[in-house]
């Protein structure tokens, strides 16, 4: 295996021009004329990600419709020592579907593998194929009366291989967990270009390692997933919404901590929202308005509900909500009357990365701390940071029920944004530093990608770094999977 100079892009494509050809006119008659393209118009959305910070070329994207199809694809590829990055709806944000800008690697898209393979409500699971975008999953568990409770602000386009491949979060892991606890079984296409059948609906298996859980969260570095079963829940029926507003930060994991004690487990999303959240949503996006007259420092979106229609959870919300008042943690709140409204209160916290990207350059941090630490890490990060570039913004907000905080930094109004962007790794490691002496995580939900690379080398101990590196060279000896994401390579060469 070659490495570049930088080390961390593996080179493993020693290929001319003509034989790359050969390989690719092999790989177009196995997925014939609907599963490829080299028109560099349709190429195009393929190459660069939601935040434009990276643009990759390709010579070809693939579009398989059966697992049959990307396997003998994979076979090829390994053959050739091709490599391959596999996409799913492409709304990931640490640039890991998108390939290097050197044009080696062909883009693998699952789009075309859409198809709800099996529902089974009694068992309370799907299974689907990994390239379904994942509102079609929430679509058909609920046809079936049943549901899929992964969410996030990309559903409508993120497709679950995608989902898998990240672990994705969201705003419903407080009650059912993060993509890796929602998949009873995968169906993976092996670097070899084997099929590894996976897909069992069990609850419990101990019949050696969890093989899935390293596909899971592996952002395509060891396989492609290519088919999922995954858990369904009994479907709501009582949905009650509110937003509170708080004076201190301090206070907040107080309210969740009694919003759990109070609701049982019926509390589904406890999201907070900082002021400048309000208005950089109210400002920029269609139709929004503050929902509540004055304002206030903090705030947090909360959500209970429950399989039951008579499950007095509005009692319950209206006496919380009155009890925490009297107490002077939560300082005013509205509670929904309509599912609208609901709706309306949601479109504040899914529009928060959009609205953001209209304010400049913002520098993402995806963290995550004990959730009895998360308001010191905001107050001590926002402090840290505002020492460094004075008039910074700092746009604290997200899961704060599961220790994930999505500790943004929108620049400073009036300032120059290639100057502010250039201080990325200072300020990364600014803010990394103040979670690790927390022992938290530099990355809770959207993982590594390339944006993360040298933060991961940087935080990981030698002992898990040399784990990672082992896993992919056995799994994926000739570093073809979506190489030089996640793992760069150790110092000397190896792994
Ligand atoms: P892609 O972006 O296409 O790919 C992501 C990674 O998975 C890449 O490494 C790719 O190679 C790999 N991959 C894709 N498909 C496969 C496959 N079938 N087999 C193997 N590898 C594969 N993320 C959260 O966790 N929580 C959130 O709340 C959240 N909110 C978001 C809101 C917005 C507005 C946006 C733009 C993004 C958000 N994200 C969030 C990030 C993103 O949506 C998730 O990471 C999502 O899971 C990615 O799915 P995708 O299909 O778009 O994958
Ligand atoms: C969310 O929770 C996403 O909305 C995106 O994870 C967060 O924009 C971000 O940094
Ligand atoms: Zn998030």
């Amino acid at each position: 295996m070659v490495y570049d100079s930088d080390g961390m892009k593996t080179i493993v494509n020693a290929m001319n021009e003509a034989e790359r050809g050969t390989v690719l006119d092999k790989i177009k008659a196995i997925v014939g004329p609907k599963g490829w393209t080299t028109d560099p118009h349709d190429i195009e959305p393929h190459l660069t990600e939601p935040r434009g910070l990276y643009h990759g070329a390709t010579p070809m994207v693939v579009r398989p419709a059966s697992t049959e199809e990307v396997a003998a694809v994979v076979k090829l590829c390994a053959a050739a020592r091709l490599p391959i990055v596999p996409q799913g709806g492409n709304t990931g944000l640490v640039g890991a579907q998108v390939p290097w800008e050197d044009g080696k690697s062909i883009v693998l898209s699952l789009a075309r593998m859409n198809r709800v393979r099996a529902v089974d409500p009694l068992n309370y699971t799907i299974t689907v194929e990994a390239g379904i975008i994942l509102a079609d999953v929430q679509k058909a568990a609920e046809d079936a009366d049943r549901l899929f409770p992964l969410s996030l602000g990309a559903e409508g386009s993120c497709r679950i291989g995608g989902n898998l491949s990240t672990n994705a979060g969201g705003v419903a892991v407080l009650r059912y967990g993060n993509a890796r606890d929602l998949a009873l079984g995968i169906e993976v296409v092996l670097p070899d270009g084997q099929v590894w059948d996976g897909l069992r609906g069990l609850r419990k298996d101990n019949t050696g390692y969890d093989l899935k859980q390293l596909f899971i969260g592996g952002e395509g570095t060891l396989g492609i997933i290519t088919a999922a079963v995954l858990k369904l829940f009994p479907r709501p029926r009582e949905i009650e919404t509110a937003l509170l507003a708080l004076a201190r930060v301090e206070d907040v994991m107080e309210v969740f901590a009694r919003a759990r004690a109070a609701s049982g487990d019926q509390l589904t999303a406890f999201e907070l929202i900082p002021r400048i959240g309000i208005e950089m949503t109210t400002n920029h996006l269609h139709a929004l308005s503050d929902p509540i007259a004055a304002k206030y420092p903090w705030y947090v979106l909360l959500e209970v509900s429950s399989s039951q229609t008579e499950g007095g959870l509005r009692t319950m919300l209206e006496s919380f909500l009155a009890a925490q008042m009297e107490a002077g943690l939560v300082v005013d709140g509205v509670i929904a009357a309509s599912a609208g409204q609901a709706a309306e209160l949601w479109r504040i916290r899914d529009g928060m990365t959009e609205a953001q990207g209209y304010e400049g350059g913002s520098i993402k941090h995806d963290v995550a701390v004990p959730v009895s630490r998360v308001a010191d890490f905001i107050i001590e990060a926002s402090e840290a940071v505002a020492r460094a570039i004075p008039g910074i913004r700092p746009v604290a907000f997200g899961h704060v029920g599961d220790g994930n905080i999505h500790f943004n930094l929108s620049q400073p109004i009036g300032a120059d944004k290639a100057e502010f962007l250039a201080r990325w790794v200072e300020m990364n490691r600014i803010v990394h530093d103040i979670v690790a002496a927390r022992n938290g995580s530099i990355s809770a939900e959207h993982g590594i990608g390339r944006m993360k690379l040298e933060e991961l080398t940087h935080y990981k101990t030698k002992v898990e770094l040399d784990l990672m590196r082992k896993i992919k060279a056995a799994l994926d000896p000739d570093g073809i999977m979506n190489p030089g994401k996640i793992v760069a390579p150790a110092p000397d060469g190896r792994g």
